[in-house]
């Protein structure tokens, strides 16, 4: 096949920059190549951004029709800009991650639901970028058919994308750059036998897992726990189609139990703080699980162990308050590292209760981030037959994402709106947290206690957070 010259000139130009580089260099999808290919310098040389953006186009079949353009972050947005511009064509943004303040939606830009929206990429590997774009702007109910790409590593990406119902047009294969450089006298015939042997042995990345899992389903999950009442709690969240847990901070023990009676059909999960209930009683354990058991939902007692593991045993079964009698999960942090799961496995596993470790925290400031985020995963996937999930405020962006969906992640700091309190609380809304952090439950307080109609509230919060689910599942 003959590459045109304007086309042998675009890839002389991005050799000319250093947009191609040969050597070894590891990619996203976690593989080595001896290709790298860096298209964000692009943004400095002006004329051939706007070369490539007039070409992109014109390379498209005359028959692919679309109302607006959407580049995939970051890399393409110039492009997808210069495209929006010179062709006077609506663009659109994906945001990558959402922010905590404000309106906080995750496609910027104003369309109408139905409207075609072409993907803009710099480069395709698997499609897993062009699919984590696709997935919002579907989901915001633009319909995404095309996508047309700078460069097609040729690595599966448009097998992976059409499996999706997404057709790929491809300016540049790259086994054609590779031949164009090397008749060029760019590449030595050494590494271009190197590139294309390469090539040929990684004809199919697979799209990585992050992008596959969102398409599980509770159900599914279900069946991938390990810990019983970490099945049960994926089983409840499918039979009541909730992902809301009610934290519920109130007052004293009978209100409590008002309302978990109020709220109690439309959550998966209640939480409570026992230790603040000036009227707690021996009984209260007993009466809440009556409760439970007539709603079908299951009890967090929020206690947030911190010590060394002989102490929590005797902390989760002793006391005033003995949690281990009626609580069916309590949660963790690994401050003191994993003898705390041991700990209370020994008192919480024969009792068939659950736990989850606190990766992450809501407020403002706080230290569970990075490398502890990270060793709280570790931790769980050693003992995965007690820990059931974490609490998590994004945990899309964990170090080692995707997590393992066995597990399930539980995020607090919700309302209807953005915003926080004025003691450090960060609040992001039901479909941020869950469709785009990638939680499974949302974890409402004061959203919930303090509106007119808790119960109201809570259906409310239940319906947002279950459609935030299916959004991401389908
Ligand atoms: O990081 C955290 C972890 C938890 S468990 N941030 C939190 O806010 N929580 C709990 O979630 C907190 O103790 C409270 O019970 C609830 C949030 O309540 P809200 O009133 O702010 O919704």
């Amino acid at each position: 096949m003959t590459t045109s010259p304007s086309m042998e000139s675009l890839i002389l130009q991005l050799h000319e920059i250093s947009a191609v580089k040969f050597g070894n260099f590891k990619l996203k999808s976690g593989i080595s190549s001896p290709i790298y290919i860096d298209l964000r310098l692009i943004v400095s040389y002006p004329s051939l951004l706007s070369q490539i953006s007039q070409t992109l186009i014109s390379s498209l079949p005359a028959s692919t029709s679309y109302d607006v353009v959407c580049g995939v972050p970051y890399t393409a947005l110039p492009i997808a800009t210069c495209v929006s511009v010179s062709h006077n064509t609506p663009m659109l943004m994906r945001r990558k991650e959402v922010k905590d303040y404000g309106t906080s939606k995750s496609i910027e830009g104003t369309f109408v639901k139905d409207q075609t929206c072409l993907i803009i990429e710099d480069l395709v590997t698997s499609g897993a970028s062009v699919l984590e774009t696709a997935e919002p702007l579907r989901a915001a109910g633009l319909r995404v058919e095309d996508a047309v790409v700078l460069i097609d590593r040729e690595q599966g990406g448009r097998e992976n994308l059409l499996e999706n119902g997404i057709r790929l047009h491809a300016l540049i294969r790259l086994t054609e750059m590779v031949r164009v450089l090397r008749e060029k006298g760019k590449v030595e015939e050494d590494m271009e036998r190197v590139v294309l042997g390469f090539l040929e042995e990684n004809r199919k990345v697979a799209v990585p897992k992050a992008v596959r899992v969102k398409g599980l389903g509770f159900g599914e999950r279900a069946k991938m726990a390990k810990n019983a009442t970490g099945k049960r709690l994926f089983e409840v969240m499918v039979e009541k189609e909730s992902n809301l847990c009610l934290a519920a901070d109130v007052g004293t023990a009978k209100e409590l139990l008002d309302l978990a009676e109020k709220v109690g059909p439309e959550i998966c999960m209640l939480k409570t703080h026992v230790d603040i209930l000036p009227d707690f009683t021996p009984d209260f354990g007993s009466k809440l699980r009556a409760i439970a058991d007539k709603y079908n939902f299951l009890i967090f007692e929020d206690r947030k162990f911190a010590d060394i593991g002989n102490t929590v045993t005797m902390q989760y079964e002793g006391g005033i308050f003995r949690i281990l009698d009626w609580a069916d999960i309590v949660n963790a942090h690994i401050i003191s590292g994993p003898g705390i799961v041991d700990g209370l496995k020994l008192k919480g596993l024969p009792r068939g209760r659950g736990l989850l470790l606190l990766a992450e925290m809501s407020s403002a400031g706080n230290l569970a981030t990075g490398d502890y985020t990270a060793a709280a995963a570790k931790i769980a996937e050693g003992h995965s037959d007690f820990v059931i999930g974490f609490i998590s405020v994004n945990p899309a962006s964990w170090p080692g994402a995707p997590v393992n969906p066995a597990f399930i992640q539980a995020t607090p700091g919700v309302q209807m709106v953005t915003g926080g309190d004025a003691l450090g609380q960060q609040y992001n809304t039901p479909y941020s947290v869950i469709y785009d952090r990638g939680s499974d439950i949302i974890i409402v307080g004061r959203g919930i206690i303090k509106a007119a109609n808790p119960a109201e509230a809570a259906r409310e919060y239940r319906l947002q957070g279950w459609d935030a689910y299916l959004a991401k599942c389908t």
